[in-house]
């Protein structure tokens, strides 16, 4: 299928929606469109999401896969324009519209302990408390934020160090902090969506990416990258939002339905997602055996881990006291979440 012919159907795909959706606060079909396959972490929580809604309430839910309806950025604006009422976008993408969240990219800032994370998004105050209004203003809900799994480096050549990335073309998601990350490790940062990783890599245009195991085996990336390496430094946090024009007006027991149906769908979903990182690496060894996996010693992280301050102070710079108030409490909140 060419290019434009891809673009008519999804704009019928979304024309459709937008017809069937005038009424989207009194339908009982609700659409919910995220970043990843059905398989995959977002795509569980999703599942958990719809079947909790279904078995409490005469709704539906209706799932949108990666892909069905365009990128994150297009499944993130067709929720604010009220075409879709569920939306997960991680703050990699999130960044650009909500500068706070790119907090989640400072190096270093979140443990590697996924039973630690676990506890940490589900009691966190910057993220339950003062994260809600900076999502309201862009007409969001923030319903959870839960986390994917360590990210990893993959890369055509290895990197034991910071300047083993010099004149690395290496995509981030489309946020400023993350393009500052990695100028910090020392690389060439390359923003980009999602669907031009795979082709990006197999033609040479960028020669490393980062990303949590599970998506590494389920996206085939293994396939065009031979080094996979961890240097702990980072997380891959996501977030689900309903629509707030459609979430204000629900009513109170349709609150709390979806506010129920969020908490069991993060209770499974940090489960799943903490036994997928292993399991997912093995299905890659086994793919491909001569791929070569390194975890960083101490020293070998050194430089990663100078790096995190200037890009802590990047974001200070980028949000202000906003940012500064929401680190601070993000940071107490880990400490308070310890064990
Ligand atoms: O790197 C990305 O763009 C993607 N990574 C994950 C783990 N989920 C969705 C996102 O689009």
């Amino acid at each position: 299928m060419n290019q434009s012919t891809k673009n008519m159907l999804k704009a019928c795909a979304i024309a459709s929606l937008a017809f069937t959706a005038t009424d989207a606060a009194y339908a009982d079909t609700w659409r919910y469109a995220f970043e990843e396959a059905l398989t995959d972490v977002q795509g569980v929580y999703a599942q958990k999401f719809k079947e909790e809604i279904e078995a409490n309430s005469d709704h539906e839910i209706q799932l949108f896969p990666y892909g069905t309806l365009g990128e994150s950025a297009d499944i993130m604006e067709q929720t604010q324009d009220g075409i879709l009422q569920f939306v997960d976008q991680s703050p990699g993408f999130t960044g650009s519209l909500i500068p706070e969240a790119q907090v989640f990219f400072v190096p270093y800032l979140l443990p590697t302990d996924q039973e630690h994370l676990a506890r940490f998004y589900r009691e966190s105050e910057a993220i339950n408390g003062m994260f809600k209004p900076l999502y309201a203003d862009q007409g969001l809900e923030l319903l959870n934020m839960f986390p994917e799994g360590e990210v990893a480096m993959t890369t055509k050549t290895p990197v034991k160090t910071c300047s083993d990335l010099n004149e690395v073309k290496f995509r981030v998601m489309t946020n400023p902090l993350l393009v500052e990350s990695y100028k910090a490790f020392g690389a060439t940062p390359t923003p980009l969506p999602w669907g031009e990783v795979y082709g990006g890599l197999q033609t040479n245009i960028i020669q490393g990416q980062e990303n949590p195991t599970f998506f590494l085996y389920s996206t085939k990336i293994y396939e065009v990258t031979d080094y996979i390496t961890y240097a702990g430094h980072n997380n891959f946090t996501t977030a689900v939002m309903a629509n707030k024009d459609f979430y204000d007006g629900l009513s109170a027991e349709d609150q709390q339905i979806v506010q129920d149906a969020a908490t069991a769908a993060y209770n499974h979903t940090v489960v799943y997602q903490q036994q997928a990182a292993e399991t997912e690496l093995a299905k890659i060894v086994a793919a491909k055996p001569e791929m070569v996996i390194t975890i960083l010693s101490e020293d070998e992280r050194s430089c990663f881990k100078e790096a995190a301050a200037q890009v802590e102070a990047a974001f200070i710079e980028m949000t202000g006291d906003s940012g500064a108030a929401i680190l601070k409490q993000l940071k107490a909140d880990l400490v308070a979440t310890a064990n």
